[in-house]
């Protein structure tokens, strides 16, 4: 799974990339300091069902830190994005060519206010402008990628299914194509799109290929208060993720050096050594004071973004429904991310082709009981396959 960041210049988006994938990249107070892409793993948690079964966890395809499983999410950080990038200005929209395959995205914006839509300091700027203008220039990158092929889409009987070649690579599906095409009251018939129609269809299509959370940023700033609350309030609460990725980046470097022993998402960490200067103790009482009242949120924008976002669960495929063991004996070896509403058949696919065509059906671990290829899953469920397949 990818993961991208977006936003307007010098709004903290490598400092969260930083904070969430622990990769060393140029962070710096002034417009356009990231030009190439960053790339990074960083990790979205559930808590483990191993507790709740009893049992010790031998994780095989994620860490199990804490009693939390920690999923590995590629996660990308690119360029600054400005009004007018699809007509050239800035650094352009080229870039976002990187987002392509992105499943969901972060869209970073500066609580505070104090930098403005190209990055520069200034002081009371409005983020939601900046919310408004990358989803504007999100709409016309789709837009100019379609525009460019209309000409072939064009003479196309079924233009959903040239779309389809032409998006693909966006992880747009033959139906989101007909479903945004069908919102915006336009025929997929040899489509000869006006720009004016292709940017409706790009607006419903985006919004399906690429959901959106909202990460207000900088947080810890006492600016930042009181535009979060309108944010919130605007785009709805659910939307809005307010959070310091300055802070969650100090934390994480003291916990590398020890210092402190912190795990990512929790609101506290253990002080192990306080054998340090006064300045750095200052730090990190503030930041101890800073994680009791409010959070960084980091985690929580990754976990927003790998699970709510897409609308994902966890299952555990197991070998063996009593001992929740694999084949070698791991237990509980493989959480995997689903689709909430996939089937006990669809995870087959997930884990091989031949256990999915051999498949009889499933069992559910947790009350023994037989379960169809077409059960729908549940989050959390421990799931085992039987199949005629080896
Ligand atoms: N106070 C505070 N400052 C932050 C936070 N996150 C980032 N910053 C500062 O904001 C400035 C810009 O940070 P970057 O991470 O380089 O921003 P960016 O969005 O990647 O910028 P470009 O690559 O230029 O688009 C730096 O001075 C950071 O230290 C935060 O959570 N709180
Ligand atoms: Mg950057």
């Amino acid at each position: 799974m990818l993961i991208g960041l977006v936003g307007a210049p010098n709004k903290g988006k490598s400092t969260l990339f930083s904070a969430m994938t622990m990769n060393e990249v140029a962070i710096a107070d002034y417009p356009f300091t990231t030009i190439n892409p960053n790339l990074g793993i960083g990790y979205a948690t559930r808590k483990c069902v191993h507790a709740e079964f009893g049992v010790k966890c031998n994780a095989r395809n994620s860490l199990c830190v804490n009693g939390m499983r920690m999923f590995p999410i590629n996660i990308t950080d690119v360029a600054g994005l400005v009004e007018g990038a699809h007509e050239g200005k800035g650094m352009g929209n080229q870039f976002l060519n990187d987002l392509a395959n992105a499943e969901s995205l972060i869209i970073v914006v500066d609580a505070s206010g104090t930098t403005d839509s190209t990055g520069n300091k200034t002081v009371s700027a409005n983020p939601s402008d900046d919310i408004k203008m990358v989803n504007k220039e999100l709409v016309q990158w789709l837009a100019g990628i379609i525009k460019k092929h209309m000409n072939t889409i064009s003479r196309r009987n079924d233009g959903a299914d040239a779309l389809y070649e032409i998006l693909a690579g966006f992880r747009a599906t033959k139906d989101d194509i007909e479903a945004s095409a069908k919102k915006a009251g336009l025929s997929t018939v040899k489509p000869n799109w006006t720009d004016e129609s292709t940017l409706a269809f790009s607006d419903s299509l985006i919004k399906i290929i690429k959901p959106t959370i909202i990460a207000a940023n900088k947080s810890d700033m006492k600016e930042s208060e009181k535009n979060i609350s309108a944010l919130q309030k605007e785009f709805g609460k659910d939307n809005i993720i307010p959070c310091s990725g300055a802070i969650e980046l100090a934390l994480r470097k003291a916990a590398k050096t020890k210092v402190i022993d912190y795990t990512p998402g929790s609101n506290s960490f253990a002080w192990n050594d306080k054998n340090i200067s006064q300045d750095r103790l200052n730090a990190i009482k503030y930041m101890e004071d800073f994680l009791k009242s409010k959070g960084t949120n980091v985690q929580e924008l990754i976990n927003a973004a790998a699970f709510r976002l897409l609308d994902n669960i966890v299952v555990y495929p197991v070998e063996d429904e009593n001992k929740l063991t694999d084949h070698f004996g791991n237990v509980l070896p493989d959480g995997i991310l689903i689709k909430r509403g996939s089937t006990a058949l669809q995870l087959a696919e997930k884990i091989h082709t031949n256990i999915a065509k051999g498949m009889l059906y499933a069992v559910d671990a947790r009350t023994k009981k037989r379960l169809g290829k077409d059960y729908v899953l549940q989050d959390n469920d421990v799931i085992k396959i039987v199949s005629a397949a080896k």
